[in-house]
């Protein structure tokens, strides 16, 4: 993996950090000059403008039913870990790395399985609503299709993503294995809510129970008061029907908390007093605190970030202009500001973040940089409107202690070497 060349030897341009990290505004056009700094020289005399393109002699390629990416064998790719024993428990990341913008396509969303893809047979498939409820019923997707349907952008994150971050030694591989259980969509369906009202909620109900299809036997506890706030049954992603790995033909969306929550091949949704502490509400994606005490629901995802160009694979091939470029979010309030530094943290600068900035989604950063081919440190902190800011990796290790598995949202490190390499490393 290479990372293309914005070089220009005659750019003149305001330095705001240490590093190299320079002001946005005078990115783009020379401070002195007014003239463009990042056309690398030889774009303009390319050959392929003398004579006549071959693709204006030849027949295009045919018409398709489904949209494919480029042949070029370079497109990105989930990265599968399955479990050697159970192939059906396991996760495929999204490659962040090789990604831009805040959407994630739907073939690269990530999967986290825990006994692998059920089919569903979408014309019988039906959704039990029961318990504490007045009128306890069944919805086909006829039924569901029906009802007002509602869209939101929204992040799903995984209480186990970043889980290598607790390791002793920085991990060596791309971005996207590190921070890919993770990923961002166009969700669209129906408000839990709408569908709990019409049923009606008794009085006492204070906790609702889901469970899905699959034979793993997800089954998760959501305060009732999440569920009439903002939950979804999402029906579709990204505009197209819920893929199969997503949980077609109905999963859960639960804003900004962690990815169990989101459950996938709905099967029934019973609504109680009190959580039923499933094995998913109790054991797995529970935090070991430095006491020696669990963390009991950690439902929220916190803020975090990380840069994802450049990153682990990339090589920055001659000294110059780069812009590096990142992700952040929360679960807790809308991303307000992302720092970034290139000397360790030493100094910083804020990136400037793609708008809209939603609530609950990915939002995309991005800073230039001048690489002067001395080694630098680069890494981001993310703050939310709330006042909440991403964590040092040395801050949460101290505050958690080293034992927990999941939440990790501190910072991640990359080194950038003077040969233009980059690695993983812990400050
Ligand atoms: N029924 C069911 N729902 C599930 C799971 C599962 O294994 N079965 N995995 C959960 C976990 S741990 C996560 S992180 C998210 C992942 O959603 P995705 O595969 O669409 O990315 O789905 C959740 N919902
Ligand atoms: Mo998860």
């Amino acid at each position: 993996m290479t990372w293309s060349k914005k070089n220009n030897s005659n750019f003149r341009t305001e330095t705001v950090a240490g590093g190299g990290l320079l002001s946005r505004r005078n990115f783009i056009t020379n401070a002195a000059t007014g003239s463009a700094v990042f056309l690398p020289m030889s774009y303009a005399a390319a050959e392929s403008f003398e004579g006549v393109p071959e693709t204006w002699l030849t027949k295009g390629g045919e018409f398709s039913n489904y949209g494919m990416p480029p042949d070029s064998g370079q497109h990105p790719i989930r990265w599968i870990s399955n479990h050697p024993a159970v192939p059906g428990e396991g996760v495929t990341w999204t490659p962040h790395h090789q990604l831009q913008g805040s959407i994630t396509p739907n073939g690269l969303h990530f999967e986290r399985h825990h006994n692998g893809v059920p089919h569903i047979e979408a014309a019988t498939w039906e959704l039990a609503l029961h318990g504490k409820l007045a009128k306890p019923t069944a919805l086909s997707l006829n039924d569901l299709h029906r009802l007002p349907m509602h869209s939101e952008t929204l992040f799903i994150e995984c209480g186990g993503n970043s889980n290598a971050m607790w390791r002793d030694q920085p991990i060596q591989t791309a971005a996207g294995y590190i921070h890919g259980l993770l990923s961002c969509a166009e969700w669209t369906g129906v408000k839990l809510s709408h569908v709990l009202e019409l049923a009606g909620i008794d009085p006492d109900a204070t906790w609702v129970i889901a469970d899905g299809l699959d034979s793993s036997g997800v089954t998760v506890s959501i305060p009732l008061e999440k569920a009439l706030d903002d939950v979804l049954i999402g029906l579709y992603q990204n505009g197209e029907p819920v893929r199969p790995s997503q949980g077609y033909p109905a999963r859960l969306v639960v804003p900004g908390w962690e990815g169990i929550t989101h459950v996938k091949w709905l099967r029934s949704i019973m609504l109680t007093d009190k959580p039923l502490m499933s094995k998913f509400d109790s054991v797995s994606y529970t935090d070991l605190m430095l006491d020696g005490k669990f963390n009991r629901f950690s439902f929220v995802m916190e803020v975090k970030s990380f840069i994802t160009q450049p990153s682990p694979g990339y090589e920055l091939q001659q000294k110059g202009l780069y812009e590096i470029r990142g992700l952040a979010w929360s679960g807790a309030a809308p991303i307000t500001r992302v720092q970034v530094s290139a000397d360790g943290g030493s100094s910083w600068t804020d990136a400037e973040l793609q708008s809209p900035v939603l609530a609950n989604s990915l939002t995309r950063f991005r800073v230039p940089w001048n690489w002067t081919g001395s080694p630098a440190t680069l890494l981001s902190r993310a703050t939310d409107s709330l006042g909440n800011i991403q964590p040092l990796r040395s801050e949460i290790i101290n505050n958690k202690g080293g034992n927990s598995y999941y939440h990790y949202n501190g910072t991640t490190v990359w080194s950038v070497d003077e040969q233009g390499g980059v690695r993983h490393v812990y400050i």
